[in-house]
C-alpha cells in the first residue's frame, strides 16, 4: 500500500519510463537479432550493389521511410517522457499548494490558510545538524513532527545556516533548504507510522547525523496530541 500520494506519483511516473524501456529495448533486440542471422556471412554472399566503395560516391539507398518510422517513433517516445515527467513536477511543485477537504472540521492547528483554505502548514528550519518543525500554534520540535494522516501537509523549508536539503525518503520528496529563502513541499500521508527524514545535502561534518523522524497519526490522535501540546 502506497504511503503517500508523492510516493505514488513517482511509482507511476518509473513505471511508465521502465516500461517503456522494456518495450523499446525487447523491439530493439529482436531486430537486431533478426538482421544480424538474415545478414550473415555466407559462402555464397556478395557485397550489394550499392556497397560504399573508395573513390566513388554513395548512392541513395533510398531508406527515406525507415528514417521517417524512427524519428516518428522516437519523437513520441520523447513526447511522451516529457510531458509525464513535467506533469508530476508540476504537481508535487505548483505555484501554491493544493487544497484539500480534509482539512476541514479539525479546528485547532487549522490556523493557516492555503488559497482560501486550511491545512497544516508548518515551517521547517536545517541547522547544523538538527532538523526544527514549528507549528501554527508556534510550538517547535526538533528533530520530529507529526502530521494527521490523509490530510494535506504543507512545509515550508528553510535553513538557519548553511544548505540543507529536506527529504521525506518513504514518499520521495526533497527540497533544498536555502538560508533567506523559502521552499515549500507538500503530500497526503495515507499509512500511520513512523517515517525517516534525512538531509540530502552535504552540510558539515555532522551532515550524516542529520535524521528527524515524521509520526504520521489517525486524525483523532493527532487532535488530541495537537490540544494537548504545551
Ligand atoms: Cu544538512
Amino acid at each position: 500500500m502506497a504511503v503517500s500520494n508523492t510516493q505514488v506519483i513517482f511509482d507511476n511516473l518509473y513505471g511508465i519510463f521502465t516500461y517503456l524501456a522494456i518495450i523499446v529495448g525487447v523491439i530493439v533486440f529482436t531486430l537486431m537479432a533478426y538482421l544480424i542471422i538474415k545478414y550473415r556471412e555466407r559462402k555464397s554472399s556478395s557485397d550489394p550493389e550499392d556497397t560504399p566503395r573508395l573513390g566513388r560516391i554513395p548512392t541513395s539507398r533510398g531508406h527515406g521511410r525507415n528514417v521517417l518510422i524512427t524519428v516518428t517513433l522516437s519523437t513520441f517516445l520523447l513526447a511522451v517522457l516529457i510531458i509525464t515527467s513535467f506533469a508530476a513536477v508540476d504537481t508535487l511543485f505548483p505555484g501554491s499548494p493544493p487544497n484539500s477537504t480534509w482539512c476541514y472540521g479539525i479546528a485547532s492547528y487549522n490556523q493557516t490558510q492555503v488559497a482560501g483554505q486550511s491545512c497544516p502548514r508548518l515551517d521547517v528550519t536545517g541547522h547544523q545538524f538538527y532538523w526544527v518543525f514549528r507549528y501554527p500554534n508556534n510550538h517547535t520540535y526538533t528533530n520530529f513532527f507529526r502530521v494527521p494522516a490523509n490530510t494535506t501537509v504543507v512545509l515550508d523549508v528553510t535553513s538557519a545556516d548553511v544548505f540543507h536539503d529536506f527529504g521525506i525518503i518513504q514518499f520521495k520528496i526533497k527540497t533544498d533548504a536555502i538560508h533567506g529563502r523559502t521552499n515549500t513541499i507538500w503530500f497526503i500521508p495515507y499509512k500511520t507510522g513512523n517515517y525517516t527524514i534525512q538531509c540530502f545535502e552535504l552540510c558539515g561534518t555532522g551532515h550524516v547525523g542529520m535524521i528527524a523522524t515524521l509520526d504520521v497519526m489517525p486524525v483523532a490522535d493527532f487532535q488530541l496530541w495537537y490540544d494537548s501540546a504545551k
